[in-house]
């Protein structure tokens, strides 16, 4: 897969490069590609902000320069991703499809937005990752990409995949390392066991009544499913 990251702050990159990322990279199954969309302007001072039509505070980003960076790697496998608080919330099943893509392209916003027109000529879907407005789409960009490149074949094992939260489409069960007791507080009884069967089903039971209490939502039918 490869992704192409549009952004008016290139360096805010920099740490994500590395980790589970570079990993992936590594093994040649995820290529990704951070351009500056400064580099694009053709105004003389590289002025990339711009007034909205009909007043209000605040500026939204220049047209041209957003348009001829998607432009420079757009093809007809190409999926445009918008990073925005007016999008469709991000999830566990959103990251899957998004994995699955051939070419990903987000255009990472700043000041109050960009032109709708941008969102209509590149069909850009508009994704959050959640309800509150931050000052760039640079670190939701870097959530989406970390949580979808674990699914990408060949970057984790099938194994921790199938294990993890929402696989289920629960939270995840209560976990412990050594040593058997810490701090006075002992490891459940059953981990101990060496009965599989009791443990999956005490881990079943945990995991239940954790999302009972904390996300009953994804219990009542609009839940994250796999
Ligand atoms: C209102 C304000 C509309 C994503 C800012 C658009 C991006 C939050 C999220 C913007 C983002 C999220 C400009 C800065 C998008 C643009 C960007 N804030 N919740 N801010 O995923």
């Amino acid at each position: 897969m490869r992704i192409d990251v549009l952004t008016l702050f290139p360096d805010s990159f920099k740490p994500f490069e590395e980790s589970i990322i570079s990993r992936a990279k590594k093994k040649g199954v995820l290529e990704i590609n951070i351009i500056n969309i400064r580099d694009f302007t053709k105004d003389k001072h590289k002025k990339c902000d711009d007034t909205p039509f009909g007043g209000g505070a605040g500026m939204l980003m220049s047209v041209q320069p957003v348009y001829d960076a998607v432009k420079s790697v757009l093809t007809k496998n190409s999926k445009v991703i918008f990073p925005s608080p007016s999008g469709k919330i991000f999830n566990h099943k959103i990251a899957k499809e998004y994995a699955q893509e051939e070419h990903l392209i987000f255009i990472c916003g700043h000041y109050e937005g960009i032109d709708q027109r941008l969102i209509e000529l590149f069909n850009a879907e508009e994704v959050s990752i959640g309800d509150y407005v931050l000052t760039g789409g640079e670190l939701p960009t870097m959530v989406i990409i970390d949580s979808l490149s674990r699914f990408v074949d060949g970057v984790l094992s099938e194994q921790s995949l199938q294990e993890e939260s929402f696989s289920n489409g629960l939270l995840e069960y209560p976990q412990y390392t050594r040593p058997q007791i810490f701090e006075g507080l002992k490891v459940p009884e059953v981990l101990l066991s060496g009965n599989h069967q009791e443990i999956a089903k005490w881990r079943k039971h945990q995991a239940l009544e954790k999302t009972k209490k904390v996300r009953p939502d994804l219990i009542k039918g609009d839940k994250v499913e796999d």
